[in-house]
């Protein structure tokens, strides 16, 4: 058994501690943070979620950035056109393709939020990424940070009626940045790059969709200079049976420990409940794998962690290591962020006796 030593300020941030950027929109999401240890002081990049305050009821309005005109506009959906489903508060479905979305409910961009003792932060006034390409027009979400030297890898989903691919910008400065376009094509989620050079290349982990056969089951990706990715292989599926079953996406930055590369990553089940668990990939070899969590090492169990926007999720973008002890900070039920405590022993101890 792994202990959770979740904080006593949880929530850490959450959407009405966040005024919002838009005119007549409300934050209803402060969540899937990426991390970065900058200079001394913690960094969570923010997936901030805003949508416009609407008095209607008839009407669903879905927020997007208008490429063309350089600006954000919203979008009515009428409840009862049967064209249209709104059973999932997350999406405007499509009743002819079950599995696609019109639109979203809610717009996302990325707000720094800054804090010396990683309990209490304080969040910009402004989003540090807003949404800038045609492949961005329904948002930016659930960023990853990898640190190379004094270079930042910031790369998060973008998505927009195109689809959901995943973009890379770098920054040394968390001031300005440059954006280097879209790194995996759609559909593709959930991606972290290896902090370091494995035998000479650099590693990713990301989560294509499949649609016509196949699982979201996690990838492995290479790459010379970490913008071109190939030598795409298979590396772990959705479990049947266990907490993983239906689908499993990559959370934090891998680790580098004495005994592998650790990664903590999310897995769904059935009942749309995320809990996180962690895997362990050889250190020279990280497609081969040396262990994977039976049981969750993290479940929605507190109350800010089984209610909010979209209930029973814990997800995580990234951590941060302090000798022994994992620092976790992770989006709880698409609604606001929390932060906990595990020791790295006693994972890598429970990993041991759940050998694959
Ligand atoms: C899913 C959820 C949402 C997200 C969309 C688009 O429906 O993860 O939070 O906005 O996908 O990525």
């Amino acid at each position: 058994m792994v202990t959770v030593k979740r904080y006593q300020e949880n929530p850490l941030i959450r959407p009405e501690d966040v005024p919002p950027y838009h005119d007549g929109f409300e934050v209803i999401g402060t969540f899937n943070a990426g991390v970065a240890d900058y200079h001394g002081e913690i960094l969570l990049l923010l997936r901030v979620a805003e949508r416009p305050l609407s008095k209607e009821s008839s009407r669903v309005p879905s927020p997007y950035y208008d490429f063309d005109a350089r600006k954000t506009s919203v979008r009515y959906f009428n409840k009862r056109d049967p064209a249209y489903q709104f059973g999932d508060s997350r999406i405007v479905g499509l009743s002819a393709h079950p599995d696609q979305f019109a639109g979203l409910t809610s717009l996302s961009y990325l707000r720094l939020a800054r804090s010396r003792d990683g309990r209490h932060f304080t969040v910009d006034p402004k989003p540090f990424i807003y949404p800038a390409t045609r492949y961005e027009t329904f948002g930016i979400e659930d960023p990853r940070i990898t640190q190379i030297g004094d270079t930042y890898y910031i790369y998060f989903s973008a998505v927009s009626p195109l689809g959901i691919g995943i973009n890379l910008v770098t920054t040394k400065d968390f001031k300005t940045y440059a954006d280097h376009g879209l790194i995996f094509s759609p559909e593709d989620k959930d991606a972290v790059i290896f902090p370091k050079k494995i035998g000479g290349r650099y590693y990713a982990l990301h989560r294509p969709s499949l649609k016509s056969v196949g699982n979201p089951d996690i990838w492995l990706a290479e790459s010379d200079n970490l913008r071109y990715w190939g030598h795409h292989r298979h590396l772990l599926g959705v479990r049947k049976g266990f907490w993983d079953s239906a689908r499993i996406g990559s959370g934090a930055v891998p680790i580098r420990t004495a005994d592998g590369w650790l990664e903590i990553y999310h897995g769904m089940d059935a009942q749309n409940r995320y809990c996180l668990g962690a895997l362990l990939l050889d250190l020279k070899d990280p497609a081969k794998i040396l262990a994977r969590s039976a049981k969750p090492i993290l479940e929605p169990e507190a109350d800010y962690e089984k209610h909010g926007f979209f209930g029973a999720v814990v997800f995580t973008c990234g951590a941060l290591v302090h000798g022994s002890v994992l620092q976790l900070y992770y989006g709880v039920s698409d609604r606001a962020m929390a932060g906990a405590e595990l020791d790295l022993g006693q994972i890598l101890a429970g990993l041991k006796t759940e050998r694959i």
